[in-house]
């Protein structure tokens, strides 16, 4: 049995207003904000507004809306801090690494010979 969606998670709680968070987009399904952890400068979060755990119980309507928004701000971060590249990550469920239950992006920006942050 897969774990259900808990809305207690901090980005349920930010989406909410319970919590603050450095938004940099928004529109009617998802939210951009910086991460409170970066693995590099620019480090940012896209999450859809509907809830749903992660990538692996998401609305395919939902994430027609939320991967144009992904690519916008991959190529916004990619420009504001110059990167040379940018790394999209997403994880599903604790064994990929998943902390948080809300589905969220990564998108990290990346420069030639610099490692990321652990
Ligand atoms: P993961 O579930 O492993 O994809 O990682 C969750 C990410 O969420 C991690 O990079 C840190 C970030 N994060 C955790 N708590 C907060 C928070 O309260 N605010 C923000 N902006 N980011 C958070």
């Amino acid at each position: 049995m897969s774990a259900t969606y808990d809305d207690n998670n901090i980005f349920a709680k930010i989406l909410r207003g319970e919590i603050p968070a450095f938004k940099v987009y928004e529109d009617d399904d998802t939210l951009a904000f910086m991460d409170v952890m970066p693995q590099s400068p620019g480090h940012t979060l896209v999450i859809p507004k509907a809830p749903s755990r992660n990538l692996l119980d998401a609305d395919p309507a939902v994430l027609s809306k939320t991967i144009p928004v992904v690519q916008k701000i991959a190529v916004a971060a990619k420009k504001a801090f110059a990167a040379d590249g940018i790394q999209l990550v997403q994880f599903n469920e604790p064994a990929s690494g998943q902390t948080v239950y809300h589905l969220h992006f990564h998108i990290i920006p990346r420069f030639e010979g610099v490692a990321l942050k652990p």
